[in-house]
């Protein structure tokens, strides 16, 4: 145990000491080996910070050592690389998953135990890398974890945002957002300002006949930012693999264009130059699933992807192999349409910068991209205005333009009688003004086109993406399943389930390989086994409990049923169906006699997310769940019965808390909205049942555990359209609960009903587009059934266990083993000293 600076444990252990006693700073703590900035900072920092700084420079060492030697390794290598193109990696928290996929976080513990801290309270120190929305992000950071687990040479491209995901405050049972700046001390990254990157924006485009009668095209003046390269180490479990996240953070150019200014005495508006190039980077858009056309998203978007396709060409250009090796080479995934300027990019590079012929470039472009598609909602998809292209990125829209032409092209040869089909297919959308639609770029430049789960990506090909099914056939679309890294989201956050299941099966192979845990089903009856099954849920629901005080100062009973429902706030994933059926059971507990309401199952309704800050709706059900939380807790003759609390500010961490104390969790989006979701998968596989509509995953695990392991409820995805039609042209619909529950809303029991109007507008006079109504009772009456069967506590331990023992399928390494088959047609490398490191494990 050796942090950075200290050659022995005595050295680190006296500094602690003499720091402790001298006013709980740590001065001295780091000597001079670190940064100064570093140290200037640490020296104003308590004394937990420091021991966490300690700690994570002190595995940042270990893992520099095995980061270099993978690098290598695969540079000699010389295989087939994978390149993950994402706008969002919600990493979380890195030093306790370093200190588990290194295998040592038994020695750290003991270190920081003989030193006076305990682990917890150290890793507690770190602030969330939450450079992500939600279920996207959260799927990338995932995606790294397996793809270095299962040693595939593999690189993430991204954008170092200075701020993240903005932070939430609850005021008054608002939303209040506060900006996340979590650079202040990051011992994860690693500038390389020795890698940097100019990229173009504006100008006009010079096209000309050279001597030799060839078209040349360039594209001249405009502005220059510079990207500069930010390291972050993967590490892999079990393995020496580290792999690199590098991330591309803006700055203002030092090149011609700056100085051209300077020199002509132009300070003013060279400075505004270093602050527009700096804001490219500085802040992640908030919006999950809504897509709103600034220019300063574009940018963001073409400013990541320039840099990235710029290193990876350089990177392969270093082999000296010839271009029509470069998918052999190099396979990049795009993370939703948000890198799609990266396939007219490389059109571009390849074309006007390396002379090919528009025809060999096209052919190595679609054959080196594929593109995941994350939702069918049209609001989500993405499409920009042409005059902004044509002003931002003049040469990029020629280049579409042509993609366009020689594609539409080839679909009027193939259909020649379906003039309509140009239209509907064209990259352009001919309205006022013109948009480039992304999704169709996408698709028309990567080999592949994937979805998320199953139903997803038949809806894709049966709706928004039909006429392309037609054009290329079906075999370019393919599904693969969304998967959860077990790594971070059963043995980091579940600690003792992970060794209750190690104990059973003989050790953590099922880590690294999750399909063993069926090994679990004989213990299903195993009484001890049991036993100590539900006294992990319960000791997991006590933390939970406590936390719940802490932050809310809500007392809740970890005996009462804890019902879950994490996620971001969006009117498809239905928090109203859950809130109003919270208020549902609050008017039943009411009206029963006090006698009566000692049968009544306690329970704890538990939500948390973010609204975009720009979504009314969204906002307004934050709204109502944290009113409705006031008058509920205080009602003293509810009691214990119910509780609905609301966790401020929802991130990585706080659900590595929640996931493993929950009983029920929810997942009721309107069937065919949800893509996939993934937080499903991580309550399940840490014990927990789920309520659920048959939408996105929810299939596939009720499938994998078996249908009388998941409580199921609503519509079915193909009669949604004809319900929606029926709200306009059929009878009014409100289910009459649900109108109960209205009443009471508008009565003002929650306060201000005309804060909450809205919302009951949206389904009982504007076409009940998310079919809450519809679904209702058919909602209430599973919730019904589940205080039935949780009352059983030994059915409900055996629907646990069964359920954990069938969700091998889930893991992202599976998930990403299809992706490198299927799509990028890469293989792991070898790596000899794997069995050493999972000795150490
Ligand atoms: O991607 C989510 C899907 O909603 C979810 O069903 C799926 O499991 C998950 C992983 O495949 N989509 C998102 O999280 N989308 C975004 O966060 C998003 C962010 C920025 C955008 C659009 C969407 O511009």
């Amino acid at each position: 145990f050796s942090p950075s600076g200290f050659k022995t444990k005595d050295e680190f252990e006296a500094c602690i000491t003499d720091v402790g006693n001298s006013g709980l700073r740590a001065e001295d703590l780091i000597t001079g080996r670190m940064r100064p900035a570093c140290r200037d900072h640490i020296g104003k920092i308590p004394i937990q910070l420091a021991a966490y700084s300690g700690t994570a420079l002190a595995f940042r060492d270990r893992l520099i050592i095995d980061w270099n030697k993978t690098q290598q390794r695969q540079t000699f290598d010389d295989q087939k690389r994978i390149y993950y193109l994402s706008l969002e990696f919600l990493m979380g928290r890195t030093l306790d998953n370093a200190m588990l996929n290194v295998g040592l976080k038994k020695v750290a513990k003991e270190g920081l135990d003989d030193l006076g801290f305990r682990i917890e309270d150290v890793i507690n120190q770190e602030h969330d890398a939450a450079l992500g929305n939600g279920g996207l992000g959260r799927l990338a950071a995932c995606f790294l974890d397996s793809l270095a687990s299962l040693n595939y040479p593999a690189w993430g491209y991204g954008l170092r945002y200075r701020y993240g995901i903005f932070k939430q405050d609850i005021e008054n049972g608002y939303q209040v957002e506060i900006p996340d700046y979590w650079l202040d001390f990051n011992p994860w990254e690693f500038a390389r300002h020795d890698v940097t990157v100019d990229v173009q924006f504006y100008g006009w485009v010079n096209k000309h006949t050279d001597d030799d009668g060839k078209q040349v095209v360039s594209w001249q003046d405009g502005e220059l930012v510079t990207a500069v390269a930010y390291d972050v180490p993967i590490p892999g479990y079990g393995t020496s693999t580290v792999n690199n996240l590098r991330l591309w953070s803006s700055k203002a150019s030092s090149g011609e264009f700056d100085f051209s200014k300077f020199n002509s005495g132009d300070y003013e508006s060279a400075v505004a130059d270093q602050q527009r190039a700096e804001t490219i980077s500085a802040v992640l858009y908030p919006n999950d699933n809504l897509e709103r056309g600034k220019e300063l998203r574009l940018k963001q978007q073409y400013f990541w992807c320039a840099a990235s396709l710029h290193d990876i060409v350089r990177r392969f250009k270093k082999t000296q192999r010839k271009w029509s090796e470069f998918p052999d080479q190099v396979a990049i995934q795009l993370n939703d349409t948000h890198p799609t300027l990266a396939i007219v990019e490389l059109q571009r590079i390849l074309i006007d910068k390396e002379g090919l012929e528009w025809d060999v470039a096209w052919g190595i472009v679609t054959k080196t991209f594929g593109y995941t598609n994350h939702t069918v909602l049209p609001e989500a998809l993405e499409k920009w205005s042409v005059p902004l292209f044509q002003n931002l990125l003049p040469r990029h829209l020629q280049i579409i333009y042509d993609i366009n032409l020689f594609f539409l092209q080839g679909v009027e040869r193939r259909f020649p009688k379906d003039r309509e089909m140009l239209g509907r297919v064209s990259i352009i959308e001919e309205s006022q003004p013109k948009m480039v639609r992304m999704a169709y770029l996408a698709i028309v430049g990567s080999h592949k086109v994937n979805g998320v789960a199953e139903l997803h990506s038949d809806l894709i090909k049966t709706t928004i993406f039909k006429d392309f099914v037609k054009i290329y056939g079906p075999d370019k679309f393919t599904n693969v399943t969304n998967g959860i890294t077990p790594r971070r989201w059963l043995h980091q956050a579940n600690p003792r389930l992970s060794e209750l299941i190690a104990s059973k099966l003989g050790g953590y192979d099922f880590l690294k390989d999750l399909t063993l845990l069926n090994k679990l089903e004989p213990f299903v009856d195993d009484k001890d086994f049991k036993k100590e099954w539900a006294e992990i849920k319960y000791a997991n629901k006590v933390r939970l409990a406590q936390h719940i005080l802490k932050t809310t100062g809500v007392s809740v009973n970890p005996k009462a049923l804890f019902d879950v429902q994490v996620k971001r706030i969006h009117e498809y994933k239905r928090q109203q169906l859950n809130i109003f059926g919270v208020i549902r059971r609050y008017l039943t507990i009411k009206a029963l006699k006090p006698e009566e309401r000692k049968k009544v199952l306690p329970r704890v309704s538990i939500f948390g997310g973010k609204a975009a800050p720009g979504y009314w709706m969204a906002k307004t059900i934050i709204h109502l769940i944290n009113k409705v939380g006031e008058v509920v807790n205080n009602d003293p003759d509810v009691g214990d019965l119910l509780k609905v609390i609301f966790i401020e500010d929802y991130n990585v961490s706080k659900a590595e808390i929640i996931t493993p104390a929950s009983d029920i969790s929810e997942h009721i989006s309107t069937a065919g909205t949800e893509a996939s979701g993934t937080s499903n998968m991580k309550f399940v596989l840490n014990g927990g049942l789920i309520i659920g509509t048959l939408d996105g995953a929810n299939i596939e695990i009720t499938r994998e555990i078996g249908e009388q392991n998941v409580f199921l409820f609503g519509n079915l995805s193909e009669d949604v359209e004809d319900l929606r039609h029926n709200h306009f042209y059929g009878e009014s619909h409100v289910d009459p609960e649900l109108a109960k529950v209205f009443d009471t809303i508008k009565a003002g029991t929650f306060g201000d009903e005309g804060a909450f109007s809205a919302l009951i507008a949206a389904i009982a006079e504007h076409g009940d587009y998310y079919l809450v109504s519809d679904d209702f009772h058919s909602y209430c009456s599973t919730q019904d059934l589940i205080d039935e069967s949780y009352k059983n506590q030994d059915e409900w331990l055996s629907k646990s266990i069964l359920s954990v023992a069938r969700m091998g399928f889930f893991t992202s390494d599976r998930c990403i083993n299809e992706y490198a088959d299927s799509i990028w047609n890469i293989e792991p490398l070898q790596v000899k000293d794997e069995d050493e490191v999972r000795a150490r494990t």
